[in-house]
């Protein structure tokens, strides 16, 4: 088992129906550490950037749009397979098709307001969580907890 780090966002939905602690909470309570965290009015540049691999899409400017229409928290999450975990803890992408019990099928009914962004691999958290913090934002503790997770 690696222990690793992804890159996790709420989006302005998320922030705006008061959904931050909760979706925290449940990060958390997986056993996942939060090692940065921050809140971030995106702009239109930083957002392109976050987003580059689905510019030329039909949904992209939407897409741009939304997320820098209000702040978003953005945080690194570390744990045992930490990508694939955060991804099965927030569902599909669709909301309306995700699973109860997951993030966004426990709270969404749109596509572009899926509440949740996270990184689907250790690369692109790399990158993504670069966009966001700087090196020495990203904080590398013990939990008093953490023999108890691991
Ligand atoms: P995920 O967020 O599950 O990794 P991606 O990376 O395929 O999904 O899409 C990034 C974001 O783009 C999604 N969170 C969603 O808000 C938006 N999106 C994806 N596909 C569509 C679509 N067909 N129409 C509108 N928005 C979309």
């Amino acid at each position: 088992m690696a222990i690793q780090r992804t890159f996790v966002m709420i989006k302005p939905d998320g922030v705006q129906r008061g959904l931050i602690g909760e979706i925290i909470s449940r990060i958390e309570r997986k056993g996942l550490k939060v090692v940065a965290l921050k809140m971030v009015w995106l702009d239109k540049e930083r957002a392109e950037r976050l987003y580059d691999i689905h510019k030329g899409k039909h949904f992209f400017d939407e897409l741009v749009s939304f997320v820098t229409s209000g702040p978003v928290v953005a945080m690194v999450i570390e744990g045992e397979e930490a990508v694939s975990v955060v991804r099965r803890l927030i569902g599909a992408t669709n909301p309306r098709e995700a699973s109860p019990g997951t993030i966004r099928g426990d709270f969404g009914l749109n596509l572009t307001k899926n509440i949740i962004h996270a990184a689907d691999s250790v690369e692109r958290a790399k990158y993504e969580m670069s966009i966001f913090f700087s090196d020495d934002e990203l904080y590398e503790y013990e939990r008093c907890s953490d023999r108890m997770v691991y």
